[in-house]
Order: structure tokens, then sequence, then C-alpha cells
């Protein structure tokens, strides 16, 4: 009986894929106070004054803005981070993250 043996051709190619990045966003409220938003952007963003302070505006305008772009970990961390800041003064100050595109 006839047998048809096949060998691979082609060398097995591993794809390594990048882990995805996730968003940080800064969502507007009424009633925390400019300066407080400032002083979570510069201790768990490590921004600058000037840094901080254009964010806090733009969500402040815009209704939210992007702080940052970290891995899930880090950008789950920082938000959670950012969020208990505000809950510890009793402001409804609110850090989310959402995956990039
Ligand atoms: N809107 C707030 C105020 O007028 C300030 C503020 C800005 C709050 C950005 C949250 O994400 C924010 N006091």
């Amino acid at each position: 009986m006839d047998e048809i043996v096949t060998r691979p051709t082609t060398k097995e190619q591993i794809k390594v894929e990048r882990p995805r990045l996730h968003k940080v966003m800064l969502i507007n409220d009424d009633y925390t106070p400019r300066e407080f938003v400032v002083l979570v952007l510069k201790s768990v963003f490590r921004m600058n004054e000037g840094q901080a302070t254009r964010v806090m505006i733009t969500a402040h305008k815009r209704g939210a803005c992007v702080v940052g772009v970290f891995t899930k970990d880090v950008a789950d961390t920082k938000a959670t981070t950012a969020t208990d800041l505000g809950r510890g003064k009793g402001y409804p100050l609110l850090f989310t993250t959402e995956p990039e595109e």
C-alpha cells in the first residue's frame, strides 16, 4: 500500500504580543476642589504643576481627560489609589480605566 509522508515545510512561528495598554481617565465632578485634583495628579501620576493643571482643566471643561496610559495592573492600581485619596476627604473624585484600542 502506498504511503504518503508529509513533513512540515515551514518553521513554527511563535508570536509574542505586546500587552494591551489601559488608559486612566479623570472624570469631572462639581464638588472636588481644583487644587485637590491637581495635588492627586501630582502625587499619584508624578506630574508637575503645569501638567496636572492642564489635565484638571481639560477634565473640568470636557467632562473627562486621559491622565496616562499604563499596563492594566498599573492603570488599575493608580486609578484606585487616586480615587481613594478623594474618598478619604469625602470628595466624589473619580478615576476610571479602559483598554486602549
Ligand atoms: N469641577 C471641579 C470644580 O469646579 C474641579 C474638578 C476638575 C473636579 C476635574 C474633578 O476631574 C475633575 N471644583
